[in-house]
């Protein structure tokens, strides 16, 4: 398929801290008087931290001054900090040395596209930096995903043509973000939620070395 260049998210792809951002909202949301539960945590995959917030005072029926606003974002990412800093290599979700192994042994160019700003330091955490030729976060980008230029400025970093990247994405937002940016889309997660994705996974365990050297053969 000529795939030469693979894109990586990070959160709910390579490390599941989708339990820490839940329990780091969900204590905000308790502080400020309302339930936050699993499933509305389903919202805030892929979406960046700022938005996260605008959406739990919604759900909330919260009004916040941006003095609020931002000592509230302030103290979510200290209190899930304190997990990521809890974090080892037992962390990293199945299989997925196995695909990062499998590129890095073909010189195979690698980059994270992910909506965090805490990317680096969770990559350092589970042992996995070294892996990374190029890492676009939370930090790097003004548009949000579905808009696709997070995987479009690791295809720069990267220099590979979009056409000829691949991206692993597990939120709908992430899976047309890599469409928008005319990439190879694989869904890691439930297929009827990512249906929008080229090829569908529910994790690394059931990707192959024959699907790999498909996606990599001339
Ligand atoms: P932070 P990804 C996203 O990461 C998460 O899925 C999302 O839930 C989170 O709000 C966002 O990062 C921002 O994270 O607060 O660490 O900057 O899936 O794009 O790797
Ligand atoms: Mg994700």
């Amino acid at each position: 398929m000529s795939i030469s260049a693979f894109i990586f998210d990070l959160d709910g792809v390579i490390v599941d801290t989708a339990k820490y951002h839940y329990l780091a909202w969900k204590k905000l949301a308790n502080e400020l008087g309302f339930e936050f539960t699993k499933d509305q945590n389903e919202l805030f995959k892929g979406v960046s931290r700022k938005r996260c917030l605008e959406i739990l005072l919604d759900i909330g029926g919260v009004t916040a001054t941006q003095e609020q606003f931002d000592k509230w974002m302030i103290e979510k990412n200290e209190d899930y900090l304190e997990y990521i800093e809890k974090m080892d290599a037992s962390e990293i979700l199945p299989d997925v040395h196995k695909v990062l192994d499998f590129l890095k042994e073909r010189n195979i160019p690698i980059a994270l596209g992910s909506a965090s700003k805490n990317a680096r330091p969770i990559l350092k955490k589970v042992n996995l930096l070294t892996y990374f030729d190029a890492i676009v976060d939370g930090n790097d980008v003004t548009k949000a995903k579905p808009d696709p230029e997070v995987f479009l400025i690791a295809a720069g970093k990267l220099a590979t043509a979009p056409e000829k990247c691949l991206v692993f994405e597990d939120a709908v937002a992430g899976i047309q973000a890599a469409n928008n940016a005319k990439m190879l889309s694989i869904g890691i997660g439930h297929p009827d939620i990512l249906s929008e994705a080229k090829y569908n996974f529910n994790d690394f365990t059931e990707i192959s070395i024959d699907f790999l050297n498909d996606l990599i053969s001339e």
